[in-house]
């Protein structure tokens, strides 16, 4: 387990909650490495010689979880090329109880999970307005709906399966960008006094 001494910090909440946004901040003030699973699968899409190019493109567009052998290599891959670093968040990753599991068993245990806890109506909002412009695949209607259904039928019961652990951080994503991240940055401070870094 080389990852074992690092400190991986999960970033969740439902689709558009600022898990990007906020993780962003947080490599400026704390030197995270941000791994977005999400982004990572729609950089191996695009790889020209990927074997999971139109598999990937398919579960994106229909809101459903990659299998999560692709997601674990990809993740884990991005991990060691960063030899340097032992703070890690990975954003959007696990989403399900299998993956969680998975990744915890073959790569290490997330120490922390932040939870970026928002309404429907305000995901909704957001991900569309950014729809405008994200060129994104899955930020029309028809996918937004998809992706609102897998996160309450598989992925929220992975932050409740982490709140039964404690180490869910919950952070309301209502607010301004500034209101929020300043809160998720006084829970990071504390966290880190309290593992002692
Ligand atoms: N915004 C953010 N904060 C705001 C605030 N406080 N006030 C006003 N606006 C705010 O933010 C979303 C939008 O809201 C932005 O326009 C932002 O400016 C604004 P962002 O920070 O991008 O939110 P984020 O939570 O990162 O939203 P994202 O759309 O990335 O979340 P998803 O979880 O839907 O997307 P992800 O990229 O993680 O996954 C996409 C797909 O990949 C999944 O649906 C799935 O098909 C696949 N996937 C897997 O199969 N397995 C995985 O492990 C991961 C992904
Ligand atoms: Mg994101």
């Amino acid at each position: 387990f080389p990852f074992d001494k690092k400190t991986v910090v999960f970033v969740l909440g439902g689709p558009g909650s600022g898990k990007g946004t906020n993780s962003a901040r947080l490599v400026s003030d704390f030197g995270f490495v941000h791994l977005s699973a999400g982004d990572l699968l729609r950089e191996e899409q695009k790889r020209p010689v990927s074997q999971y190019g139109e598999l990937i493109a398919h579960y994106i567009r229909e809101g459903l979880i990659v299998p999560h052998e692709i997601t674990i290599g990809l993740l884990r891959n991005a991990m060691m090329d960063h030899p340097e670093s032992d703070r890690f968040l990975i954003d959007g990753f696990p989403r399900n109880l299998v993956q969680a599991k998975a990744f915890e068993d073959t790569v290490c245990k997330a120490k922390k999970v932040l939870y970026f806890e928002c309404p429907e109506s305000i995901l909704l909002e957001r991900l569309l307005d950014r729809g405008k412009t994200s060129g994104r695949s899955d930020d029309n209607i028809e996918s937004i709906k998809k992706r609102f259904r897998t996160y309450v039928n598989d992925s929220k019961p992975v932050i409740d399966a982490f709140a039964e652990q404690g180490k869910v951080i919950t952070i309301s994503c209502q607010g301004t960008m500034d209101a929020v991240y300043k809160n998720t940055e006084e829970h990071m401070n504390k966290f880190f006094k309290e593992i002692g870094q």
